[in-house]
């Protein structure tokens, strides 16, 4: 690419668009083809599904595919980093039993970590903050649901998902779905390209040499919102409300929700033109793990009807299933009942991208850095004027 290449012609149409489309820089980590959906390093992410999370951690880091000697020294190097700065996270007692949304909590608990940082070596802190937040979100879930300490002590040598596990205390076979449909959840949601709103926004926030806990906890109130994270705890609430999985009861409800102005969740996409290849794997573990459920059987309709009815309009650019419409009903099963703590995990993975996107920017321009952000704003209705 030359100095020269014209990337994107800014018309005046593009202004007050949510910058929606235009190129503002480049990214190592993932890519998302509007068909073939997000590839971490190149590597199609249905390829993914089933690596240990912590290995796809590598690959975002390290872009590419860890061997089995760099998987072993990458884990244990998580493992030992794994303890928690004493007293961090006391804050978990102070904020109160079910108060504020747990997305707040997680965003509050990056920051109180932010004291152990090592100034000037963000890719440390990265790989800490990653090692703590198995811990960090089981505390965040005890304290917030006012079930006390942890069941049992953190144990790093499960891996991410299976010490999370533990440590909330779940047990036999409803621990080890819980584990299987977690690991593919923080693999298949770790990144998705460098201009979704949470991955910029954390960006935007490193530019200016904010530490990476400032940064990542900026990232996840971004990704709090209901038009962004908090989607996949609205999809499962609405696949909850359709109630049924008769296929005429379905569409008339999806009919029902069009005509009232409501979005059919689970469906559509800004970028994506075709089902997200995450919603296809996740169709498959539902289909391997809870075949039988009627919030699965409820999805599984879903998909099936709503693409049509949704494709009746020609405005809405894709009608077919995206990421959400499927990995609430998963974690439901998994056991985790309550939709609102859904956004963390998402979140939980988000750290991991978004961090790997961090460190990128640090070490650009032979490790100066990006430049601060600064995207220009045009003065509209506002003439000079004196008092
Ligand atoms: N239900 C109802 N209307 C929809 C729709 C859906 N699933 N998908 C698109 N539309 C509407 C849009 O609201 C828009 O209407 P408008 O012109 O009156 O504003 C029109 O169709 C054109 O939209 P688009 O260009 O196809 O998509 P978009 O980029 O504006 O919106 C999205 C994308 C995801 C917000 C939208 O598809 C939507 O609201 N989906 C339902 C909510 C959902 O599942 N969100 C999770 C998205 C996954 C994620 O990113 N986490």
């Amino acid at each position: 690419m030359s100095d020269e290449d014209i990337l994107f012609e800014v018309l005046e149409s593009h202004l007050d668009t949510g910058m929606r489309g235009i190129p503002v820089g480049t990214c190592g980590t993932s890519f998302v083809d509007p068909i073939d959906g997000v590839h971490y390093a190149g590597y199609p992410i249905a390829d993914l599904a089933d690596i240990d999370p912590e290995d796809a951690a590598f690959l975002l880091f390290n872009k590419k595919m860890p061997d089995e000697n760099e998987s072993k020294n990458w884990k244990e190097n998580l493992a030992e980093r794994a303890t928690i700065p004493a007293d961090s996270l006391a804050i978990f007692d102070a904020i109160g039993e079910g108060q504020g949304h747990p997305m707040d909590w997680l965003s509050m608990g990056i920051m109180s970590l932010a004291r152990a940082e090592n100034e000037d070596d963000v890719a440390a802190d990265a790989m800490n903050l990653i090692a703590w937040m198995p811990e960090l979100m089981a505390r965040l879930f005890m304290s917030r649901g006012g079930r006390g300490s942890l069941s049992n002590p953190s144990n790093p040598s499960l891996g991410m998902a299976g010490n999370f596990v533990s440590m909330l205390g779940m047990e036999g076979e409803n621990a080890v779905r819980a584990e299987r449909i977690l690991r593919s959840f923080l693999v298949l949601h770790m990144d998705h390209g460098g201009g979704n709103l949470s991955t910029f926004a954390g960006k935007a926030v490193a530019s200016s040499r904010s530490s990476l806990f400032a940064s990542i906890a900026s990232a996840m109130n971004a990704l709090s919102g209901p038009l962004h994270g908090r989607a996949n705890q609205s999809c499962l609430e609405f696949v909850q409300k359709v109630g049924t999985s008769d296929s005429t009861e379905v569409e008339a409800f999806v009919r029902g929700e069009l005509a009232a102005k409501r979005p059919i969740f689970g469906f559509g996409h800004a970028v994506l033109r075709a089902e997200d290849p995450r919603a296809t794997v996740q169709m498959k573990i539902g289909e391997e793990v809870c075949p039988d459920d009627p919030l699965f059987a409820t999805v599984r309709t879903l998909r099936d009807v709503a693409p049509r009815v949704l494709g009746e309009n020609p405005k809405i650019s894709n009608p077919n299933a995206n990421v959400d419409l499927v990995s609430g009903t998963l974690l439901y099963n998994a056991g985790f009942r309550k939709p609102e703590y859904y956004t963390t995990f998402f979140g939980w993975a988000r750290v991991i991208g978004i961090s790997a996107q961090i460190v990128d920017e640090r070490n650009a321009r032979g490790g100066k850095g990006v430049p601060i952000y600064r995207p220009k704003y045009i003065a509209r209705d506002q003439p000079v004027r004196r008092l």
